[in-house]
């Protein structure tokens, strides 16, 4: 715990007030060495093995699990899906994939589904722990068969924030491993619009911002180039780091 916890103080100091530095040549390299290190000690510290985010018990459950950045769905459409319970959402799943389409929610809750209480971390300076169900995203990739040119894993939201589309990404790594699930409930309940109703990716080694919420798709791609401002997610295209490892 104590290095997980001198990991979180590490990247929060490090992030603090990136979000208004610009892309400059000697930053975008700052952040590519640090994040390749970052990412390489993340990695060694588990001894190539598959490491963990620690789970936690009905008791460490935080009270109210706050929503932060979108808190809902600023469309007609979202609105509309709202009232009717999210029966008719759809995520697609496109790209480089043997088998593309989509599942609904009824497909999505008939998966195997796993269930795990975790501590979300924002680099705002916040936590929360709370208890999250659905089918490991592992499982969704096995179905659709991932081609080997595939090296990452984009998400799509339904939101867009100040103006551009949320959205995010992750390696291969972090998307087959079994704490990175597609999450439909909360606490035992149907996921809260402000937490990212109806579906919400849970990728419990990474800190906040890359935990995507409204999913729309998912989308296997061989590079982060044509997406956003290229650099793998909403956050990221405004200087943070793409391996945000905690
Ligand atoms: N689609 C979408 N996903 C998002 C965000 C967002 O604004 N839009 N904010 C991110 C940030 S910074 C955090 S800390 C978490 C917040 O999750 P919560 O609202 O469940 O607390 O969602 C992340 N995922
Ligand atoms: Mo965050």
């Amino acid at each position: 715990m104590q290095r997980r916890n001198f990991l979180v103080a590490a990247g929060a100091a490090f992030l603090a007030g990136c979000s208004d530095i610009g892309k400059t040549e000697w930053f975008g390299k700052l952040v590519d060495g640090a994040q390749d290190w970052h990412r390489g000690l993340h990695r060694a510290l588990g001894g190539g093995r598959i490491t963990m985010a620690p789970e936690y018990t009905i008791a460490d459950l935080s009270p109210f699990f706050r929503g932060n950045g979108s808190q809902t769905v600023d469309t007609p459409a979202y609105r509309a899906a709202e009232a009717q319970g999210f029966a008719d959402w759809r995520l697609a799943i496109s790209g480089l994939v043997e088998n593309p389409g989509e599942l609904s929610m009824d497909d999505i809750r008939a998966l195997p589904q796993r269930t795990q209480i975790t501590r979300h971390d924002c680099v705002e300076g916040w936590s929360a722990i709370g208890e999250w169900t659905g089918p490991q995203l592992s499982r969704i990739l096995d179905a659709a068969v991932v081609k080997p040119e595939a090296n990452f894993i984009v998400f799509h939201c339904a939101d867009n924030l100040n103006g551009s589309q949320y959205y995010e990404s992750c390696d291969m790594d972090d998307a087959f491993h079994p704490q990175t699930i597609i999450a439909h409930e909360l606490n035992g309940e149907a996921l809260p619009v402000r937490n990212g109703a109806p579906l919400r990716l849970r990728i419990e080694r990474q800190l906040g911002y890359k935990h995507a919420k409204y999913l729309t798709g998912i989308e296997a791609v061989a590079s982060l180039d044509d997406f956003g401002k290229g650099y793998g997610g909403y956050w990221e295209d405004r200087g943070y780091q793409w391996y945000a490892g905690i």
